[in-house]
């Protein structure tokens, strides 16, 4: 194990000393680092197929050798240890070069999603202080797909100060090339000409040294509760951990074919145990451009995909689909839901219709993650979301004033452990009340725990929609409709929806004549804000219902506009 030879990254909240030097003594933290991991797999299976993207492969010891490259060329453009980096990829293989390279560096990638707009970018980028972004050019093959290029245009003019360097994958236009790049890395390779490196994979450029593992990797995004979306530090030691631990329970090794059919910078996909399990263990990973069922099916039946991880929306299509193109999906040992919570029902007519079967996984990028198991009662798979993965995981089910609720009463769930965050990075004010005294977070999850450990997910006292599995902080959006001139007061409530989980409801009063739905959407994206974001349904009242201490009653306008039970909700989009 690597002694941290620097103060930790400003921003970032360590563990304890003590509770650090448990983690290690337990055998979680091993001191490994990513860039570490993935040459350790370079050398053990060099020929092995690590990625496969639409007609791309990348065996292990390209990867590793692509991944050398682009280090040593964002060196020499001068990004290094601890630069942050927003990389805002769609499912492409360059995701993993680009990722890998920046581990490498020490520097750190912050996981933007590509749905993601003006407002959302110019705040990863100020809060971050980030030096470089990466994004895609558009698939030349699909002529409505959106421009990061221009996307980015947009946001460059908008920011003060020293502008980040805008990398591309794929056509560049006026911004750098990821592939320039790369070249430039394998030109400083010792004794290899670039030709020579790519060929073979073996050249290793010249790269400072790189991180320890007790340090920054990467910063995740939290789906956020109140105004700006809060960023979450991880470590290489504990989200190694989480990864290793993930594959045990979900017993992936070397023969694992994942399907990457969810955005891959998310948490779930990434490491539940997702792309990076499945890297760690020697298995392959397929990147889905899209996660609809006929892309998907097909993915799986042509790469004999062993596991793949959806949110609970695209199980129902997935099943809905089945109906009628009997998919072969005999190959598939696990489909994992979660991200949201999933009706019982439909996780039972999983194992029935689909003929595989479901796992359950309730997690967080903060850290907690929790999975129902391969030997657990069918009864349990069905109707809970999972107990923790590790044994050294703590979580507690407490009242409104942290007292500890027995087995069966649902109350707040509290999480701590080996691959919990302490705190968010750089936000202080927030930490003091999203952790407790003594370190745990505080999931804003309402859940009910049974004798055995697993967790039923009863609610949410946060004050976040979660649509799908996208979660939208309501504060967020509420600060964006406000600065509409016709809106003089605005709350945003998520209301029940038989194919979403949640729908996004705007409650506003107006000043003057009310705006329109269309007229607020439009408004609420010339802000800048990711479509996902945007109300689904706009309602006008004359005041906003206040609790007893003046907040806003949200379950008063819940009860109001949300479907009575009993009636359908809403039909499928
Ligand atoms: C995953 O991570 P995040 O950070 O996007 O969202 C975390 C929140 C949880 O606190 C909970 O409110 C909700 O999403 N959630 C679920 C759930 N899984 C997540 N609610 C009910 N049932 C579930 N199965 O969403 C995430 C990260 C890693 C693995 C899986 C999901």
């Amino acid at each position: 194990m690597s002694a941290a030879v620097r103060a930790p990254l400003p921003g970032f909240v360590p563990w304890p000393d003590d509770v650090a030097a448990r983690y290690r003594a337990l055998g979680c933290w091993t001191g490994e680092t990513f860039g570490e991991l993935l040459r350790r797999r370079a050398a053990a299976h060099p020929d092995r197929l690590a990625l496969v993207c639409g007609e791309r492969r990348w065996r292990y010891t390209e990867l590793d050798a692509a991944a050398d490259r682009l280090a040593a060329g964002l060196h020499r453009a001068g990004i290094g240890a601890r630069d942050r980096v927003v990389v805002q990829l769609p499912n492409v293989g360059e995701f993993f070069v680009v990722v890998f390279a920046l581990f490498r560096l020490g520097a750190l990638p912050v996981f933007a999603q590509p749905a993601h707009r003006q407002a959302e970018i110019s705040h990863f980028l100020r809060h971050a202080e980030a030096k470089a972004w990466v994004i895609a050019a558009p698939d030349a093959a699909d002529p409505l797909a959106f421009d990061h290029r221009a996307l980015a245009r947009q946001v460059l003019a908008g920011l003060d100060g020293a502008p980040p360097r805008v990398i591309v994958a794929g056509e560049a236009q006026e911004f750098t090339s990821l592939a320039a790049l790369e070249a430039d890395g394998a030109g400083t390779a010792a004794g290899a000409s670039p030709g020579a490196a790519r060929e073979t994979g073996r050249a290793a450029p010249a790269l400072p040294p790189g991180p320890t593992a007790d340090e920054v990797a990467f910063l995740q995004l939290s789906g956020g509760s109140t105004g700006l979306p809060k960023l979450i530090a991880r470590t290489h030691d504990d989200y190694a951990y989480s990864i290793r631990r993930s594959n045990e329970v979900c017993g992936i090794g070397e023969d694992a074919v994942y399907l990457c059919a969810l955005p891959v910078a998310h948490n779930f996909p990434l490491s539940s145990p997702g792309t990076l399990g499945v890297l760690m263990a020697g298995g392959c990973v397929v990147l889905a451009p899209r996660p609809d069922a006929d892309t998907c099916f097909r993915l799986i039946a042509a790469h004999r995909v062993t596991i793949t991880a959806v949110v609970p929306p695209l199980a129902q299509a997935w099943l809905d689909a089945a109906r009628t193109r009997r998919p072969d999906l005999s190959s598939l040992r696990w489909l994992q839901v979660g991200g949201a919570r999933l009706a019982d029902d439909i996780a039972r007519r999983i194992g029935a219709e689909l003929g595989c079967p479901v796992q359950q996984v309730f997690g967080m990028a903060e850290g907690l993650v929790n999975y129902t198991r391969a030997d657990d009662p069918p009864e349990l798979v069905v109707s809970t979301q999972g107990r923790p993965m590790s044994p050294f995981d703590e979580v507690r089910v407490v009242d409104d004033d942290d007292r500890d609720l027995p087995d069966g009463t649902p109350g707040h769930l509290l999480a701590r452990g080996p691959y919990t965050i302490r705190g968010y990075y750089r936000a202080e004010q927030h930490n003091a009340r999203a952790f407790t005294a003594d370190g745990y977070y505080r999931t804003g999850d309402i859940v009910r725990r049974l004798p055995g450990g697993h967790l039923v997910v009863e609610g949410r006292a946060k004050d976040q929609i979660n649509r799908g599995g996208d979660k939208i902080a309501a504060e967020e959006v509420e600060g964006h409709l406000l600065a509409h001139p016709a809106v003089f007061d605005a709350a945003l409530v998520g209301l029940p929806d038989a194919w979403l989980g949640e729908r996004s409801c705007a409650v506003i009063v107006a000043r003057g004549p009310a705006p329109k739905r269309a007229a607020l959407v439009a408004f609420l994206r010339e802000r800048g804000l990711a479509d996902y974001k945007l109300p689904d349904r706009v309602e006008v009242v004359d005041a906003l219902p206040k609790t007893a201490i003046g907040k806003v009653d949200k379950r008063a306008l819940r009860a109001r506009f949300g479907t009575p039970p009993g009636t359908p909700a809403s039909a499928a989009p």
